[in-house]
């Protein structure tokens, strides 16, 4: 299949990040693109392709105008303003606080922000805009009838929601995708999220819509991140109720039950009789990920491309989350050579 991939990304450089009280190196940082691309060519994955550009059209399609105008310009006004460094949220507003935008870029980032780990740095943008020209590139493939194709995407996405970035993630990606294909001929999607951590950006787009199907296995948001949403009894709102499946697995959770629980994804996914389904594919889900605690192995991601294929979907690979240097590229081809190695197997019939 084909990977979609701009070094636009490198721009995209924090350093820092804050873990606990600890002051470390980012862990979402340029050398995870690096290490999935050098293993993408090694697996002979396929061609590697520069994203098309489809302008900022599709974007605010996800996310509020006012958001997008906000990171397109939030370096330059926080260099403006004297800001050292990289931008980073440092207060957060209460539901019984003023709903007011402040007027400084210090206040408009803490008002477009959810946590701190998302700072503004000089790439920001450009990276984040070919991540979405990315993921826009790969749903255009299936639309002209590709089997799959893999987003290979950085900044990644899932964390950010219409109007706030968090979670290392500003623009989302995935739902970016979700929203061009309904917005061509296809009338169902299915995201399927299998990062470690919830995608709460996704959920809340897509909670109040019956055409996008948003199904996320990950940790239970009572033990770890994104902590405010993931919970099962989350099962979408309005014409979105039984459109938003949750299924929260306690830490340290061992392949075995990991696998049990795809099963039930897959289910879900099948009752919805998507058009295409796109995989948030996170593989912080492995044994020795550094930030989370599932206990998947390397060549678990091959039965897991296996099981995907095994849909007979048209399939976009969106990359989220994976912070282990030394394994992030193995596991990542292998989901997509346990993809392609999978026979095709004829689409279900989407009648009735
Ligand atoms: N102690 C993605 O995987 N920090 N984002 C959590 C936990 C933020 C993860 C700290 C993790 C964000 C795309
Ligand atoms: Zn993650």
């Amino acid at each position: 299949m084909k990977t979609i991939y701009s070094s636009a990304h490198r721009a995209h450089h924090a350093g820092s990040e804050l873990f606990g009280n600890k002051v470390v190196p980012c862990y979402e940082q340029p050398a995870r693109i690096d290490a999935i691309l050098a293993q993408v060519v090694a697996a002979k994955i396929g061609p590697v392709l520069e994203p098309k550009d489809f302008g900022r059209s599709p974007i605010t399609a996800v996310h509020t105008p006012d958001y997008v105008d906000f990171l397109e310009h939030a370096w330059q006004q926080w260099c403006a303003a004297g800001g050292e460094g990289n931008a980073v949220c440092s207060c957060r507003p209460m539901p019984d606080m003023s709903r007011r935008i402040p007027t400084s870029i210090y206040g408009r980032l803490a008002y477009y922000s959810f946590d701190s780990t998302a700072p503004i740095t000089a790439g920001v943008w450009s990276a984040a805009y070919a991540a979405a020209q990315s993921a826009l590139t790969g749903a255009q493939l299936l639309l002209q009838g590709e089997r799959a194709a893999f987003a290979l995407c950085r900044p990644p996405g899932h964390h950010a929601s219409s109007a706030y970035l968090g979670g290392y993630c500003y623009l989302n990606n995935a739902a970016i995708a979700a929203q061009s294909l309904v917005a061509d001929d296809m009338t169902r999607i299915s995201i399927l999220d299998v990062d470690y951590h919830h995608g709460n950006g996704t959920q809340s787009i897509f909670y109040a819509r019956g055409d996008v199907q948003f199904v996320s296995i990950h940790a239970d948001p009572n033990e770890d991140y994104p902590l405010f949403l993931g919970h099962a009894e989350e099962v979408g709102v309005g014409r979105g109720v039984g459109y938003n499946v949750n299924l929260p697995l306690p830490r340290n959770t061992e392949p075995q039950r990991w696998f049990e629980t795809l099963e039930v994804a897959c289910e879900q996914v099948i009752r919805h009789r998507p058009d295409a389904l796109i995989v948030s594919l996170g593989v912080d889900t492995y044994e020795h990920d550094p930030i989370a605690s599932f206990k998947l192995r390397s060549a678990d991601y091959l039965r897991l491309g296996q099981r995907l294929a095994a849909l007979g979907l048209p399939t976009l690979f969106v990359m989220e989350g994976g912070y282990n240097l030394d394994a992030i590229g193995v596991n990542v081809a292998n989901v997509l050579l346990g993809f392609d190695a999978a026979p095709a197997v004829k689409a279900r019939s989407i009648a009735g």
